[in-house]
């Protein structure tokens, strides 16, 4: 049997490329095999090196809310590369980006766009230290804020010390000043702020997280966290890089009706071009340079390219009905999927928040790592090949949420569920 062109471009790949992709999740590692190499992607569905079509239900990770080359995008785009794709000057269309996410995130009065999620969880958690004069920081086990050496860590033993990297090539003296909790558990918040309030700069969180499966934050976790923040003089940070404008047009914060002090945004709103964003009250974020002493820059900032293509994803997404019609199609899939699991006698859950969904071979839906961790990961991963095998694409990991976007239609859906009926009967 001659090696599929996934195999010859995989083997390709690894010759000229770290484990042959740009980003680690792509390599598959988690449920082995040959990740699928995109050659082009319309509407719901992607097409591999060997030309099989796909229903993609990751869609770039969230990005792809409309769907893949929605032709309004990719008109705005064209228009936009026409005048040139890069200043590094100021353009009109990145004020009219502040102004609609400042309208969209009432709760942010000021907001620095940048070109990555990685670079708005740094530049925010930064601009705390610098707005409080604190060094540390509350981070989630099982959440993700991107690569910047203060949030790749894990806790350690003594849980409230001894923080360790989780990842070679970062200082401990960086990592000693950031404590790792366990996600929606209140009394290790309290106690953390019962032993180091004063020298907490933030609490970073992702309300509704999606690095660990999706994880619903409990209202109370909330809650408690905005109460010890607000105790203590430390701000509050939702990260929603992925749920931001996927659960709900307001977000999580209008999900749980609770106001952060910074929002973290990124995927939707470059609608798949590189933008993300963070912002605040004024008062906070005048601390930026150049009005303020934190340093914060990036050449591709605002990139008119990109924001063009944010701009335009950002007005569909904020049309009447949107968020219905997304999130009645998610609940569709993942009702269906536990339903036809259930049915074939497999234990199995599913959680469904606008257009973002997780499913898990555990007859309960996870609050925590620990309770993902616990779930039949093997299970999980012999369905993920066979319904790639039946042309269904779910995230390449059982700690990743999946997206749907708005081109996924009842029909769409149903195909899937076909699948996975077909499945779940050779699981059982
Ligand atoms: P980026 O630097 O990848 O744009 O964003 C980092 C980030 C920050 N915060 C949250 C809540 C995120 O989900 C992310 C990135 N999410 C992953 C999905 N697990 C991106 C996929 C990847 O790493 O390739």
């Amino acid at each position: 049997m001659t090696d599929s062109r996934n195999d010859q471009l995989f083997a390709r790949a690894q010759k000229t490329t770290p484990g042959g992709v740009n980003s680690p999740v792509r390599a598959f590692r988690q449920v082995g095999g040959v990740p699928r190499f995109v050659t082009r992607a319309e509407g719901p569905y992607f097409w591999d090196a060997d030309g099989k079509r796909y229903i993609d239900f990751i869609g770039s990770w969230g990005p792809a809310i409309l769907g893949h080359a929605h032709p309004g995008v990719i008109r705005a785009v064209q228009e936009a590369a026409t005048r040139g794709l890069s200043f590094g000057a100021p353009t009109e269309g990145e004020i009219e980006m502040a102004e609609l996410l400042c309208k969209l995130v009432p709760s942010m009065e000021q907001v620095r766009l940048v070109s990555s999620g990685t670079e708005a969880a740094m530049s925010a958690i930064r601009l705390a230290r610098g707005a409080t004069g604190r060094s540390k920081i509350v981070k989630f086990d099982g959440c993700y804020h991107g690569h910047a050496d203060s949030l790749l860590v894990k806790a350690g033993s003594g849980m409230l010390t001894f923080n360790t990297p989780s990842s070679a090539g970062v200082p401990l003296e960086i990592t000693q000043h950031t404590i790792v909790l366990d996600f929606n558990d209140c009394s290790q918040l309290e106690a953390a702020f019962a032993s180091h309030g004063d020298q907490i700069a933030c609490v970073i969180v992702e309300p509704i997280a999606g690095n660990m499966n999706l994880v619903r934050s409990t209202p109370e976790f909330i809650a408690c966290m905005q109460s010890l923040c607000q105790q203590h003089g430390a701000l509050m940070v939702f990260d929603v890089v992925m749920s931001g404008f996927r659960v709900a047009l307001g977000g999580a914060q209008s999900i749980y009706g609770v106001t952060p002090d910074m929002t973290v945004l990124g995927k939707v709103i470059g609608g798949g071009m590189p933008v993300a964003a963070f912002g605040g009250r004024r008062e906070l974020m005048r601390n930026l340079s150049p009005e303020g002493a934190v340093y914060q820059a990036g050449t591709l900032s605002g990139n008119p390219v990109a924001v063009a293509s944010g701009l335009t994803t950002l007005a569909e997404v904020s049309a009447p009905g949107f968020h219905e019609r997304l999130g009645a199609t998610t609940k569709l899939l993942a009702d269906g999927l536990t339903q036809a699991a259930r049915d074939a006698g497999i234990a199995f859950s599913s959680d469904a928040v606008g257009g973002m969904f997780g499913f898990y071979f555990s007859n309960d839906v996870p609050t925590s790592l620990s309770h993902v961790s616990a779930s039949d990961i093997d299970r999980f991963k012999h369905f993920f090949h066979a319904m790639l095998d039946r042309g269904v694409y779910f995230a390449p990991s059982a700690y990743e949420a999946g997206f749907v976007s708005i081109a996924h239609d009842a029909a769409t859906i149903e195909a899937t569920l076909d699948a996975a009926r077909e499945v779940f009967s050779t699981l059982a």
